[in-house]
Formats: C-alpha cells, sequence, structure tokens
C-alpha cells in the first residue's frame, strides 16, 4: 500500500513522542511490504514563532493533501500565564479541527493487564476496565461566541450545538457500541443545560433505529464519580466537547497514564492521530515522555485510516511486550519497577522497534 502520512509534531513532547510514532510507522512499512511517505509540517508554538500563525496556510494545505496525519502536542506555558494573549497554539488545534471537519474524537481507554498496578484505582476495580469515548470536537462552548464586556469585568463563552451536530457523532457512537459490547452511555447536563437537553433528545429519537443497543443517559458529574467508582460499568461513552476533554483525562487514570492515552480525530477528510496529552514542557528536553500514547496513536491511523487491522494490531502486541518484560517509563513506574527497567524515550521507543 501506498500513502502519504503528514508528520506534524507540535510542541514540547509533542517533538519526541512523534519521532517515536513515525520511526514505529517506518518499521511497519518494512515489515508489511508498504510505502509511506512522509512530510512534515509546523502546528502551534512552533507555528507562531516562526509564521506568526499558529496553522500556517502551508500546513493546511499539506493536511488535505495528506492520507493521514500523525500530530503530537501543542501548547506553550508562556500563554497560559498571559491572558492578554491574542495568537494561542491552542488556536491551531481547534481551527484544524474545524477546517478538516474532524467532528468525532475516538478516545479508546485501554487497560494494559501489566500496568494494573500502575494506577491508583485498585486493581479489583479496574480489571477488564475497556472503554471507548466519542468525544464531539467541533461545536460546544469551544467554538461558540467569547467575549469580555462591561469593560472587561465580564466574560462569557457560548455553549451550541446542532440537531444535526450531535446526530452525527451519535450515530458514530452507536455503530461501534454495535461492534463491541453493545452499551452506550450518554453523557450530558440536561438537568441544567439547553444544549444537553438537545443532546439527549437526539439520543433518545435515534435509540429506536439501534434496538440491539442499550442505551443509558448521565449526567456529567455522576459519570465522573462513576468512572472511578466503577470503571467496567461503560462501554461506548458519548459526550460533549468539554465534558469528554475532562472525562478523559480523568479516565487516564484507569490505563495507568496520559502517556498510555492515544486518540483519533475523524470526519469528513483525512483523519489526524495524536496523543490525548498536551505539550509537557515541565518534562520537555529532558527524554523522559512516555511515547506509548503516539505510538498507540499510529496503531489507530494505520486501522482506521488505512484499514491495517494486522498492522495496528502488530503495533499493539509489541507494546504489550515491551510492557510484559518488565520496561517502563517513569509515568508507568511503580514502587515494584526495578530501576534499571525504567528508559526514557528513546530507549523504550528501542524496545517497541525490536
Ligand atoms: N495532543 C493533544 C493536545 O495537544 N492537547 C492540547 C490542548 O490544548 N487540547 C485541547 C483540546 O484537546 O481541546
Amino acid at each position: 500500500m501506498k500513502k502519504n502520512i503528514l508528520i506534524v509534531p507540535g510542541d514540547g513532547i509533542g517533538q519526541e513522542v512523534t519521532e517515536v510514532g513515525k520511526k514505529v510507522l517506518i518499521k511497519i512499512a518494512e515489515k508489511f511490504g508498504h510505502e509511506f511517505i512522509y512530510d512534515e509540517a509546523l502546528m502551534g508554538h512552533v507555528a507562531i514563532e516562526a509564521t506568526g500563525n499558529p496553522l500556517p496556510d502551508e500546513t493546511l494545505e499539506k493536511m488535505r493533501a495528506s492520507d493521514a496525519i500523525l500530530f503530537g502536542a501543542v501548547g506553550h506555558p508562556k500563554y497560559d500565564n498571559d491572558p492578554t494573549a491574542k495568537v494561542r497554539p491552542e488556536q491551531g488545534l481547534l481551527k484544524m479541527r474545524k477546517e478538516l471537519g474532524l467532528y468525532a474524537n475516538l478516545r479508546p481507554i485501554k487497560l494494559f493487564d501489566e500496568l494494573l498496578g500502575a494506577s491508583s484505582i485498585k486493581p479489583e476495580i479496574l480489571k477488564g476496565s475497556d472503554i471507548l469515548f466519542f468525544r464531539e470536537l467541533t461545536g460546544d462552548i469551544y467554538f461558540g461566541e467569547k467575549g469580555r464586556k462591561n469593560d472587561g469585568d465580564t466574560a462569557y463563552d457560548i455553549a451550541e450545538y446542532s440537531r444535526y451536530e450531535v446526530e452525527r457523532i451519535a450515530r458514530k457512537a452507536f455503530e461501534a457500541a454495535r461492534t463491541r459490547g453493545k452499551k452506550l452511555c450518554s453523557v450530558d447536563k440536561a438537568n441544567v443545560l439547553e444544549t444537553s437537553r438537545l443532546w439527549r433528545e437526539v439520543v433518545q429519537a435515534l435509540a429506536p433505529e439501534y434496538p440491539d443497543i442499550t442505551v443509558e443517559h448521565q449526567f456529567v458529574d455522576s459519570a465522573a464519580m462513576m468512572l472511578i467508582k466503577d470503571p467496567r460499568r461503560f462501554d461506548v461513552v458519548v459526550t460533549a466537547n468539554l465534558f469528554g476533554d475532562i472525562l478523559t483525562d480523568e479516565a487516564s487514570q484507569i490505563a495507568g497514564s496520559m502517556g498510555m492515552l492515544a486518540s483519533a480525530s475523524v470526519g469528513d477528510s483525512t483523519g489526524v492521530y495524536e496523543p490525548i496529552h498536551g505539550s509537557g514542557h515541565d518534562i520537555t528536553g529532558m527524554g523522559v515522555a512516555n511515547p506509548m500514547a503516539s505510538v498507540l496513536s499510529a496503531a489507530l491511523l494505520l486501522d482506521i485510516s488505512f484499514g491495517l487491522k494486522a498492522e495496528s494490531d502488530a503495533i499493539i502486541s509489541a507494546i504489550d511486550q515491551v510492557l510484559k518484560a518488565g520496561f517502563r517509563t517513569r509515568d508507568i513506574a511503580d514502587s515494584t519497577t526495578a530501576p534499571e527497567l525504567i528508559l526514557g524515550t528513546d530507549a523504550i521507543g528501542e524496545e517497541i522497534l525490536k
């Protein structure tokens, strides 16, 4: 198979982990006889520094022309501490999602058995957890009108959803539930928010089309609690942009670390595959970032965008073997891990390649 893959490392540890993800794709192409052609583009803080724009037109053009995108992360602390900054790295991320029509963000919460002890949640509660989140990605409070009034003393962000936007993400989640445990949990805040009332109305209206799927509705506050108390009750979860952003960071603790969670953003055109973690400036340059989320994102890319399931499974199995051999990055090490088995980004990448 011949495919064009655009590598967009972005900022901070995004650059370090994407390097490993790319090496794994190169290895897969060699092993399975594919021809993957790579190009690279700037986004985020590095793009602002180079061009003044977090998502330069050249990057967007390259994205549209590629068959799939392996992305790292965006962000930089200098913007977090400057509320007056007009241009921010995250604007590039939001614009990319809108421009490419990436409305569905799939976030599998996959717990490798070897990492049962890495979580602060008790193993007997965690064992067997396997959740697939569908986070809506191009609507909600992230994209509504925002601003200041009363001389800057009052701020607002408007949350908006259309019936069409809710229906298309809900359909994707229903379809996915059919291929898994046939359970769908729709998370909203319908007791308070009008957007959530529409959300629930749309999901309820679709349910009769999927009689094989058991649907439940949960308020986001209750879902946040149940994720930690009883994660095995969840199979497929569908939720709005903001709730999904927060709940999946929480759910990363089921998998042991944010460094283990990959994601796929799909919709109208080229898919984007990235770790759910951000740019990790506190550990940038230290060579300790866990690259497994990037490697697992490469696995999702092969499976979802190219239909290469065996190749994708080979990557997951490689990670499984590395973990079984006892190797860890420091985020997933625990008190029982021998110090010589705690590896940095490149060294654990080499073990995965082997
Ligand atoms: N790789 C994910 C990433 O870069 N996250 C940074 C961020 O700002 N995320 C906000 C969001 O995902 O909506």
